[in-house]
């Protein structure tokens, strides 16, 4: 139904240029909710200025365009085009215009924000945490929280996972995972999900998720967002309540032919180890639940971010590079004051501010490390 993975945007014959005023634009930007609920998640109509929900809500948006015939929709959050004609992110040269606008109107916006930490580094945050009794911190979680675990990421230049693809010959590295090319040539992806398959006891929870656990345990952790399919959170004992797995899980399984569920993937153990393609009984192939290019996110996503942003006082971002849609548009769902940190190699998030002006704070470096400063600054014990 939904696409899960950014891929890269297709040139798109469907806007050709606007009909309204650059000022009409802006206005439309300023929008919260759409036309048609109460939805926050919203696309723009780059035609009318529309206001419409995602796929993911309500689908106004998309119902508002087959209506109209309006294909070509602009996310003020993500700044991404979507075209329903094309069926993907999209840009052109029009498009580039609305959003360097838009950009320069965001831009603008952060001089008005006020600065929330003392110092934007490791110790503001703590500091801040101590300040405002913060008590419900919401963590969104990626690849990069498990590499020191000996799991590689997708994108990191030289050990990520795309990088290292290039013995399957595949037609574009995200082919192993998507659900268009899987079908076809399933191989290259049981050999990956030999290493990846959790429970095997090769992989242990890093400094930064046994962090978690500890917010957990000081009773100020109110939800972790994962994007990793590897079960460490699990593992390292943060309650699966407090847990989403917004890309799917290995833990259960379906054959893409009859439908046959799998409720426990580790019946198909030997096989996994040996890289082996699994076969359900009736020939089709056995494709664990973790989510594919062109699939959409489990329903317990979307139901779990309907209501439980409202509250977070502190969003951590850890480890990715938040370019996953719709994962990546979690940043904006909490409230406009609420400090967002972003422990990260480099920076991330397009509508994010480092500028040390405002909400937002980039700690840079490993995020075993910053989980350990992070610790200390809070004068809590991490083992
Ligand atoms: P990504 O696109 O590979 O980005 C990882 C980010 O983490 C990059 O910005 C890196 O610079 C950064 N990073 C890497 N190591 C560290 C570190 N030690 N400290 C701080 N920063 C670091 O991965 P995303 O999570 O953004 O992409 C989402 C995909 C990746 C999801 O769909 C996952 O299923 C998928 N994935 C998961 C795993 C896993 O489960 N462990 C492994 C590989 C890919």
């Amino acid at each position: 139904m939904s696409l899960q993975f950014s891929v890269i945007p297709k040139e798109c014959c469907h806007f050709i240029s606007a009909t309204y005023s650059p000022k009409s634009f802006l206005i439309s930007l300023r929008k919260h909710t759409c036309n048609s609920c109460n939805e926050k998640e919203i696309w723009i109509c780059l035609h009318c200025l529309h206001i419409g929900c995602s796929r993911y809500c309500n689908g106004h948006a998309q119902k508002h365009s087959l209506k109209r015939g309006h294909p070509v929709v602009f996310n003020v959050q993500s700044m991404n085009f979507w075209c329903y004609e094309c069926n993907s992110y999209v840009i052109n040269n029009s498009l580039n215009v609305l959003f360097q606008l838009a950009l320069e109107d965001h831009t603008s916006n952060f001089k008005f924000y006020q600065p929330l930490f003392e110092t934007y580094d490791v110790k503001g945050v703590a500091k801040y945490i101590q300040k405002n009794h913060v008590k419900n911190i919401i963590a969104l979680v990626g690849a990069g929280m498990s590499t020191t675990a000996g799991i590689p990421d997708f994108r990191s230049p030289g050990t990520g996972l795309y990088f290292n693809l290039q013995k399957y010959n595949l037609p574009y590295p995200e082919a192993v995972f998507d659900m268009n090319y899987f079908p076809s040539n399933p191989a290259p992806f049981y050999e990956v999900m030999k290493d990846m398959f959790p429970g095997q006891g090769k992989y242990f929870p890093t400094k930064c998720h046994r962090f978690l656990k500890l917010l957990n345990d000081k009773g100020i952790l109110k939800m972790v967002y994962t994007q990793n399919i590897d079960g460490l959170e699990s593992v390292a004992g943060i309650p699966n309540d407090k847990v989403i797995c917004s890309h799917g899980t290995f833990r259960t399984s379906h054959c893409l032919s009859c439908h046959k569920k799998y409720p426990d993937t580790s019946v198909f153990i030997e096989s996994i180890k040996k890289g082996e393609i699994i076969r359900c009984s009736c020939g089709g192939l056995v494709k664990p639940d973790i989510v594919f290019f062109n699939e959409s996110l489990p329903d317990e996503f979307f139901e779990s971010i309907k209501n439980k942003f409202d509250d977070c006082d502190m969003l951590l971002i850890i480890g990715t590079a938040l370019v996953v849609y719709p994962f990546a548009n979690l940043v904006d769902h909490v409230s406009i004051n609420c400090p967002r940190v972003c422990i990260n190699r480099e920076k991330v998030g397009k509508m994010m501010c480092y500028d040390n002006l405002g909400r937002d704070v980039a700690l840079l470096g490993g995020c075993d490390d910053i989980a350990s400063d992070l610790a200390k600054y809070l004068e809590w014990e991490l083992s």
